[in-house]
């Protein structure tokens, strides 16, 4: 086993790997910018080393300076989290090379899937369901109007380089054709610095589901289920579960099929994720396969009791798995809500600044992956999320309830938070009969003029009515409510008073 590993990354996820290495018993050591001098991963690291500015372009993503870190502190292995150069092809060969093994699958495998054309080619070919459209790069609207014609519109046009969103065009007619496919590629040149396009049928209220596999270099492949990530704004997820509540029993098992069949045709070794569009008939359709250890995969941690983080750490260390597929059961219900820094109200600006006060929330099914402390700063440089709130319940509704109860426990003040737009969508009828979409957010949460949404103005309305009901009920308001001092009622869950 390995004796010491560097985490080429920062915030939670650096924290959350430096405690799969101390449950293995393996020294950690942490990178850091100048903007990170003071981070809860250096903190709890055994050994830092500086490696540059706080912009990323000249510290996380700099890979040499990585790479001396990691020779420089007697590593054999780096980790890289999420984000960053995780899924870089060209810093999985740089740790080869330098004779440092890299937590993640081959150069060869991150290409392959990196490569959304590359990726589809080898999809079909291993059978694996994919969307109708093309195998081969789309050079002009002559052919994507052939296309069109074929697989019927309306049709997205998606970059080979992309991912994540960038570069695709929904096309409704022949005539948004031309001025589409032109926008698609000089989107996806500027981006990538990859023109090459290509069509696939438009699914029009899709669901997101994505199967967790995790496979050995001994040719040992399974699959951990699936997340539901369809709660998501402008790509960016923001609520994600496992299990899905739309997939059971038989749609998990041909799920897990296809994401292990695609994974051994990309040759894939240790943990990664075979994302699918779903829809109500419960077909589903291979999307692309994000080759790291997910933000999210924490609520696949939780119903399967396995340590992902832990298992990648195992089989990059040339382990054999220790459990097969008839071993994994799914149990229970697990909601993760991704606690931003950001104005809802403000068409969701990041909000800089100190922590002037951060106070988690705990208690039964609660667990919060955080890079921060109070008085740490979120700074402009990085992506602003503060945590990941995690709740498990026995089934999907004590899920919900312990989250919200979490929810209100949360303190924070000094930055803005997004906080109370978790709880508007988790009290959501649609929301709490699992009836979920990709547009879920952009359907229901219609900011207004004056910064509230539709949603908090039904809740505030219901609140006003109950008070003034209960101020006419004679039980209610003839009973002497005990004095408390507004400090005191400034912490109490559900009492706002005191809230800056
Ligand atoms: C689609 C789609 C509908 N039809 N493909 C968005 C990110 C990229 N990875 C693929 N995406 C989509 N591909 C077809 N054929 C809708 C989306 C999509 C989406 C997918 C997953 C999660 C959120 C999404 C939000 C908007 C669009």
């Amino acid at each position: 086993m390995f004796k010491k590993i560097l985490i080429a990354n920062r915030g939670e996820i650096a924290v959350r790997v430096i405690r799969a290495c101390r449950d293995l018993d393996i020294k950690s050591v942490a990178v850091f910018s100048e903007a990170d001098r003071g981070a809860l991963h250096v903190r709890l690291a055994d050994e830092a080393y500086a490696i540059g500015p706080a912009p990323s372009s000249e510290s996380y993503l700099v890979i040499d300076k990585i790479i001396k870190a990691a020779i420089d502190s007697g590593a054999e292995a780096v980790h890289p989290g999420y984000g960053f150069l995780a899924e870089n092809s060209n810093f999985a060969e740089a740790c080869r090379r330098a004779g440092l093994i890299f937590i993640g699958p081959t150069p060869s495998a991150i290409k392959l899937l990196g490569d959304k054309m590359t990726a589809r080619t080898a999809m079909i070919k291993a059978g694996v369901p994919v969307v109708p459209g093309t195998e081969k790069p789309v050079d002009d609207e002559k052919q994507a109007i052939a296309i069109a014609k074929e697989i019927g519109f309306p049709i997205l046009i998606k970059a080979a380089a992309g991912g994540g969103g960038k570069g695709m065009r929904v096309v409704n007619d022949d005539s948004e054709i031309k001025s589409a496919v032109r926008g698609a590629k000089s989107e996806a040149k500027s981006a990538f610095g990859d023109d090459r396009i290509y069509i696939e049928k438009y699914l029009a209220r899709p669901r997101h589901v994505e199967i967790q596999i995790i496979a050995d270099s001994h040719g040992n492949c399974v699959y951990l289920g699936e997340r539901e990530c369809s709660i998501q704004r402008r790509h960016q997820k923001v609520i994600e579960e496992a299990p899905s509540p739309l997939v059971d029993q038989d749609m998990r098992k041909k799920m897990g099929q296809a994401a292990v069949a695609a994974a051994r045709a990309a040759g894939y070794v240790n943990a990664g994720t075979v994302e699918f569009l779903a829809d109500d008939k419960k077909d589903f359709y291979f999307l692309e396969v994000n080759t790291r250890l997910q933000v999210e995969h924490p609520v696949t941690e939780m119903v399967t009791g396995i340590d992902l983080a832990v298992e990648q750490i195992l089989i990059a260390a040339g382990e054999k798995l220790s459990f097969s597929q008839d071993d994994i059961v799914i149990e229970g219900h697990a909601i993760e809500c991704r606690i931003y820094a950001e104005d809802p109200s403000s068409d969701f600006l990041p909000s800089t600044g100190l922590l002037r006060s951060y106070h988690e929330p705990a208690g039964p099914g609660i667990r919060v992956d955080s890079g921060v402390y109070e008085g740490a700063e979120i700074s402009v440089y990085y992506d602003p999320m503060i945590s990941k709130l995690l709740a498990y319940g026995k089934n999907r509704k004590q899920a919900v309830s312990r989250m919200l109860r979490a929810l209100d426990e949360y303190r924070i003040s000094g930055v803005t938070t997004n906080i109370d737009f978790h709880k508007t969508i988790l009290v959501h009828p649609e929301f709490a009969a699992g009836r979920l979409s990709t547009h879920f957010i952009k359907e229901y949460y219609q900011v207004k003029e004056d910064g509230i949404s539709a949603l908090e103005e039904a809740a505030a309305l219901t609140a006003v009515i109950a008070e003034h009901e209960a101020r006419n009920t004679l039980s209610l308001s003839s009973v002497k409510k005990p004095e408390a001092s507004p400090w005191k009622l400034s912490w109490r869950p559900g009492c706002e008073s005191g809230r800056e």
